[in-house]
């Protein structure tokens, strides 16, 4: 099965990985066939409605006890504040969270993210569920959800952004994630939240659009060393990281980092922005200074302020995710930043994500991830990105669009 963490693409794992993408779609989804999503046998049915697959129910009729689990095991809900439960978390997301296709990279979502992926305005503690071995009391498998409005077309939704579903690599295959999804479900329920947004490297039913990661070298000879990408065709490792090369420091003048005071600027900047999308965040001032302010190893923005009216005309952002390099004898972690967030007005977008990866470089980021969502398509070539062999597929719960989306009607970034 794939998933997303990507690495450079050769293009026989991406031809291996269509095949099995291809071949899903004819497979049969016990659990998700019995869910409210677009099913397969719908596609193209354009006299079926946009919008909620079901109602919401009165919130008395909401099943008011948790999900049974296999009698070894209990539901724990994790405090995201205590740095003792973060630990357990990050423990158990380090060792069986995402990988790549063929095993050589796993994901490594630090405790400082965690805290502040699962912490945004108005989150729901209830809605952070460990599943804990009751004889060890050890953590074996993990599901969150966090509270957002999502605008489709011209309704704005409140949805519980689903992620981190984890199930300790022993514990596979069992039908346990089924019972962590809808133990996750019930819970947004009793909130009277009735919809959900997620994203997955598997095909289920049914995306809502189907992205490709595309990588941009910073550090091509470690790259390489840790087989993350390739030498290209009659390329010698000198010429490579020429031809990856990066100025010291922004080129645009007024570029600078994001501070406290930029929240309004960023906040209309970013609105204006993603009301062009199909689907998007809808965000309000809260949200961006938890999204958006820029916290050390987690999460940079940066924008650019017209030096002589001193308005905020352009804005980018990355987060941090490292990855653990899976067997490799002189290295251990590569470090991503992935591309959040950016708008130009002024500043040409290439040159705005060119100053991104120039200050991601000054950071010692070894590669620069983005989707092909939202006008990414119009650097990613030019910028030297190339294809990654990873596809994030996106979902909502309880929401039919009538047509799959391009990448590019899509504003939405998960983390
Ligand atoms: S995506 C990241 C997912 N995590 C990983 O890939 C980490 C490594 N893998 C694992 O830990 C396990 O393999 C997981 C599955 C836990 C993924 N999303 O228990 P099983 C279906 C949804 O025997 P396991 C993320 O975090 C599968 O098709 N469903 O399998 C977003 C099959 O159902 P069906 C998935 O391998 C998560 C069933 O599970 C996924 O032991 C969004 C098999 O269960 C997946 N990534 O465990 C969750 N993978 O028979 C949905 C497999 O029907 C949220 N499956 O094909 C929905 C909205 C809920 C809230 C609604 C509120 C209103």
């Amino acid at each position: 099965e794939t998933n997303p963490v990507s690495k450079e693409d050769s293009s026989l794992v991406t031809i291996a990985r269509r095949f099995q993408d291809s071949m899903s779609l004819g497979k049969t989804h016990k659990f998700w066939e019995s869910q409210p999503v677009g099913q397969f046998k719908d596609i193209g049915d354009s006299s079926l409605p946009e919008g909620p697959i079901e109602s919401p129910t009165l919130l008395s009729e909401v099943k008011q006890e948790p999900y049974n689990l296999p009698s070894q095991y209990e539901w724990t809900t994790c405090d995201m504040e205590s740095d003792v439960t973060c630990d357990e978390v990050y423990n158990l997301l380090k060792n069986n969270y995402v990988e790549d296709d063929e095993n050589m990279f796993r994901f490594n979502y630090s405790q400082e993210f965690l805290s502040w992926a699962l912490r945004p305005p108005g989150y729901y503690r209830s809605w952070h569920i460990g599943v804990r071995a009751k004889a060890s009391k050890k953590l074996v498998a993990f599901i969150t959800g966090v509270p957002a409005r999502i605008r489709v077309r011209d309704e704005v939704v409140k949805m519980a952004e689903i992620n981190f579903l984890c199930v300790h690599k022993k514990l596979r295959s069992k039908r346990l994630a089924p019972v962590m999804i809808k133990e996750v479900t019930r819970r947004v329920h009793l909130e009277n939240i009735w919809q959900a947004a997620y994203t997955a490297g598997v095909v289920l039913p049914t995306p809502i659009t189907t992205c490709q990661y595309w990588h941009r070298s910073l550090n091509p000879k470690k790259l390489i060393d840790v087989g993350f990408s390739r030498l290209g065709a009659r390329m010698t490792m000198s010429r490579t990281i020429k031809l990856y090369k990066l100025p010291d420091s922004p080129a645009t003048p007024g570029f600078r980092k994001m501070e406290l005071r930029d929240v309004p600027a960023v906040t209309r900047l970013l609105r204006n922005y993603l009301s062009q999308f199909v689907v998007a965040p809808d965000f309000d001032e809260n949200d961006v200074e938890h999204w958006l302010l820029p916290t050390e190893n987690v999460i940079d923005s940066y924008l650019v302020e017209s030096p002589e009216t001193h308005e905020i005309t352009d804005f980018c952002s990355f987060y941090t995710l490292p990855s653990s390099i899976l067997g490799n004898q002189n290295h251990s972690a590569l470090k991503a930043a992935y591309s959040y967030y950016n708008v130009s007005t002024k500043t040409p977008l290439l040159q705005l994500m060119n100053d991104a990866l120039i200050v991601a470089k000054q950071k010692d980021f070894d590669v620069f991830n983005a989707l092909d969502v939202m006008h990414n398509e119009s650097f990613l070539k030019e910028l030297k990105f190339g294809p990654g062999d990873g596809q994030l597929h996106y979902y909502l719960y309880n929401y039919r669009i009538k047509h799959t989306l391009r990448p590019s009607e899509l504003g939405l970034v998960l983390l």
